[in-house]
């Protein structure tokens, strides 16, 4: 496979005017007849066509009636090559494709009782010969012709415009999607399933038939999902003005996905994992999840959907924007401050480290060898921090405004992440160029700040400083970017200053050049600033800070989300200290500081739960080594180790009483309140059963048999078996006896097993895997157990005599045989090997060099192992 460049892209020669699709879906093999008409672009001088089309059986091809024979076109493993065309013509094809032995999961493929499609991004080609790109857009009318008893269920995108019976105990459905689409977006069910349904008439009056479809033994998990998707509808409407187009909206559940979900319009298919959500069997992560996810599928309506992409490199355009709408939408049903937290934890924790990897690329990239290695953190979670910085820096009404432009010049076209930047500066009349190096320049922006205060002056100058990301590639210098920081200033007391002559107490600060001062005036005493707030820019910010000035924003900081900062901030100066102490065998005790600090978050009673449980959590080891170099990953977990027991020790008696206070009797729900005082109760276990007492384990077991609601159930049985518990491997038999016919459940059971700290742990995993509840086809099961031993059991992966890397190198080398996708994502583990010390370096890349000696490796797995490896 080669790499492909966005600056090679050229628009098609020939535009889709319709798309007629009929399918004969049969066990063995399904016939797949097309008729599509074709008129040249004239806007492109071009006469030739080529129609991709991959592991296609050919049966039959004809334009204008007229077969051609072999020698009239060139035909690869990649498509056919039409040459010599006319301007408008009609293209008829007949192919014949294996749905049941297709184990990557892209294209047409069987799961349990029914077959699916997944589309995007070039999965349609395994369906019929297409010009399979996304700016190619057209009306689709699809029959599905299947045994009625078999399939009862047949789906396809748009609206249902007519059914029956047909001999031999068949039946069909048409669908038609009157709004032009990508194939991307095509999708189709055949099977046996139930359903669900409820209505939803939207602000324009359309009467929309909303239905989930499952397999039957799931159906009573839905309800949740469907409250969602009303919730999604209403949202949209609401926040952004956009209704939904069609008259049915189909959700699709299935437990073979390589994806969280697809939007296909009309016609979302969902890992079974975002839409089943049942009291008993859902922790309250999951509930949120799915109605995030269900959310976002759903925005893709509009961004994605009705306004696509030109090419894969624009990705971000549907992804970063569907994204920050989801984050908003989350922001505005649940807590604002707790979804800010979360998203920029796992940016700093997962997108700020593959910004600093061997596949280190920008939002928009500028070339890849396999696209599905694009559907990155870099694009979704980094793109949605991008379009949040056009919204701090032009406010929701002027956002809004551009939104509205946005679609006024593109609905129902494909368009590219600079037409959404023009659409952003022209509705609001505002110069937006610089902005265009988030989508083009990789890496983390660093920011260093320098702050002098002048009591004769009596001004404090905050001094920024841009410095270029390490990995910076590209062919010119690095640019200084345009970098909005929120910020503010407290006194000694903690009240805000004013910090201009309107008397704003918070100020955006823009950035634009390299180096930037900023002089408060009329500062009386010296401040203690709050910079970044609510992480107002995807960037690293470095700045001398004292513990006292930690502690002091902790306190004041009006800002939640540099409140809950500052306390990460001073757990991370702590561990890293002992780190370093250890490293160079000495001795670093843990200051009284900070217990202080800890012990007045855990008993601050004015403050959400939910926030206080954010601050309790410590940061992430991902999160502290993406800068650093030549770390022993080992020690490091051994430092925060440490920190963990001194907490224990030094306020049991306290987070014994928060454990307590937050106790709920009452009936279950998932609302905000509950949600939050099960996060800090069963934070305050977590630290309870760290200490390893036997009072401890009593009252985990204790909450494990009394608990009302999984998210209880589920905290108690991981600690109780990390902390190998007498009796735990009664709790995991009993729980796989109940458990064992729900996949959903029996994965968080493979997961909780896979990240037990403890030297057999590997030998459990590959027993695990000799289970009929695993498979390595099924990529959820993959995820939870491999994904979850080598992803987040540290001591245990990165165990020192390599058995976790060389296991990983086993698992990707033979899923690249029957899922290159999910081979991609695993082998993607060892992208952070360059910051390690040089053993585990080594080791790490030992590992990577065997899967690349692999003949016939996947370009998935080839190019990330190959970008590690160069
Ligand atoms: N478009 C792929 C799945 C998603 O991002 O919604
Ligand atoms: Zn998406």
């Amino acid at each position: 496979k080669q790499v492909i460049y966005r600056k090679d892209y050229q628009p098609p020669h020939y535009w889709v005017r319709s798309v007629d699709l009929a399918f004969l879906v049969n066990q063995q093999d399904t016939i797949v007849k097309a008729r599509m008409v074709f008129e040249q672009n004239h806007e492109a001088s071009g006469n030739d066509l080529f129609l991709n089309g991959v592991d296609l059986d050919l049966i039959h091809l004809a334009i204008d009636g007229t077969e051609l024979p072999e020698k009239a076109y060139e035909k690869t493993n990649q498509g056919i090559l039409l040459t010599d065309l006319p301007a408008d013509f009609t293209l008829t094809t007949e192919v014949r494709i294996f749905p049941a032995s297709n184990t990557a999961l892209e294209g047409l493929y069987q799961s349990g009782a029914f077959f699916l499609t997944q589309c995007e991004a070039e999965g349609f080609r395994k369906i019929t010969y297409y010009p399979d790109r996304p700016d190619v857009l057209a009306p689709f009318t699809v029959t599905i012709i299947a045994d009625k008893e078999k399939y009862p269920v047949l789906l396809s995108n748009g609206n249902q415009i007519s059914s029956g019976d047909l001999a031999d105990g068949r039946h069909y459905t048409k669908w038609l999607d009157p709004h032009p689409k990508p194939s991307y977006l095509f999708a189709l069910v055949a099977g046996t399933l139930a359903h669900i349904e409820q209505s939803f008439t939207t602000s324009e009056g359309r009467e929309v038939a909303l239905r989930i479809f499952t397999e039957k033994n799931n159906i009573d998990a839905c309800d949740f999902a469907m409250q969602s998707l009303i919730n999604s509808m209403r949202w949209d409407e609401e926040r952004f003005g956009l209704a939904y187009d069609l008259d049915e909206y189909n959700i699709v559940a299935t437990d073979d996905f390589n994806m969280g979900a697809m939007e296909n319009k009309g016609l979302n298919i969902f890992n079974t994992k975002y839409v089943l959500a049942k009291q008993d069997t859902a922790t309250d992560q999951d509930f949120i999840n799915v109605e995030a996810v269900i959310g976002h599928e759903y925005f893709h309506n509009w961004t994605g959907n009705r306004v696509t992409c030109r090419d894969w490199f624009q990705l971000s355009l549907k992804e970063g924007l569907t994204v920050f709408r989801d984050q908003e939408f989350t922001a505005d049903l649940q807590s604002r401050a707790v979804k800010r937290i979360e998203d920029v934890r796992y940016l700093r924790a997962a997108q700020f480290a593959e910004d600093a990897s061997p596949m280190s690329h920008s939002v928009r990239p500028d070339s890849y060898m396999e696209i599905n290695n694009f559907y990155t953190l870099t694009v979704y979670e980094k793109g949605a921090e991008v379009v949040r910085l056009y919204h701090t820096l032009l406010g929701e009404e002027g956002f809004q405004k551009g939104m509205q432009l946005y679609f006024k010049r593109h609905d129902g076209s494909a368009a590219s992440c600079n037409d959404f930047r023009r659409a952003m500066a022209d509705a609001n009349d505002v110069d937006l160029q610089q902005f265009e190096l988030w989508y083009s320049q990789n890496g983390t922006p660093q920011v260093y700040v320098n702050e002098i205060y002048d009591a004769k002056a009596k001004t404090h100058s905050i001094e920024f400083r841009q410095l270029a990301p390490p990995n910076h590639q590209g062919d010119g210098p690095w640019q200084a970017m345009h970098i909005p920081v929120k910020l503010a200033l407290y006194d000694p007391s903690g009240q805000p200053l004013s910090l201009n002559e309107q008397g704003d107490e918070q100020l955006i600060y823009e950035l634009r050049e390299a180096q930037q001062i900023l002089v408060i005036r009329g500062v009386e005493q010296e401040p203690v600033s709050s910079l970044l707030q609510s992480f107002s820019a995807p960037v690293m910010l470095f700045r001398q800070i004292t513990p006292q000035q930690l502690a002091f924003l902790m306190k004041h900081d009006r800002d939640e989300f540099n409140r809950w900062d500052a306390a990460h901030q001073m757990q991370a100066q702590i561990i890293m200290a002992r780190y370093k102490a250890m490293l160079q065998e000495k001795s670093y005790s843990c200051p009284d500081y900070f217990l202080e600090s800890f012990r007045h978050l855990l008993l601050d009673q004015h403050s959400d739960p939910a926030l206080i449980a954010e601050a309790l959590t410590l940061p992430s080891l991902k999160s502290m080594t993406n800068q650093l170099k030549d770390v022993n990953i080992l020690l490091l977990h051994e430092a925060k180790e440490w920190l963990v027991k001194h907490i224990v020790q030094s306020l049991e008696v306290e987070l014994l009483s928060v454990y307590n206070q937050n106790f709920s009797t009452e009936p279950y729900a998932v609302n905000s309140t509950q949600v939050a005082k099960r996060s800090l109760k069963n934070r305050c276990l977590w630290y309870l059963m760290q200490g390893g007492k036997k009072d401890m384990a009593r009252l985990a077991m204790e909450q494990y048999h009394q608990a009302n609601n999984y998210t209880d159930r589920m905290t108690a049985l991981t600690l109780i078996t990390h902390q190998q518990v007498p009796g735990f491997e009664d709790l995991l038999g009993e729980y796989f006896t109940e458990w064992q016919n729900n996949a959903l459940v029996i994965n968080k059971w493979l997961s909780v097993q896979a990240t037990i700290p403890s030297e057999d742990t590997l030998h459990r995993v590959k027993q695990l895997m000799e289970l009929p509840v695993f498979s390595l086809k099924n990529p959820n099961a993959v995820r939870s157990l491999i994904g979850a031993f080598c992803g987040a059991n540290v001591t245990r992966f990165h165990a020192s005599d390599g058995s976790g890397y060389q296991f990983l190198a086993d698992q990707v080398i033979a899923l690249d045989q029957l899922n290159p996708q999910i081979a991609a994502r695993l082998v993607s583990l060892f992208n952070d090997f360059k910051q390690f010390h040089s053993e585990t370096q080594e080791a790490m890349r030992e590992a990577m060099q065997r899967i690349h000696s692999v003949q016939g490796l996947s370009a998935n797995v080839f190019e990330i192992v190959n970008k590690a490896l160069n």
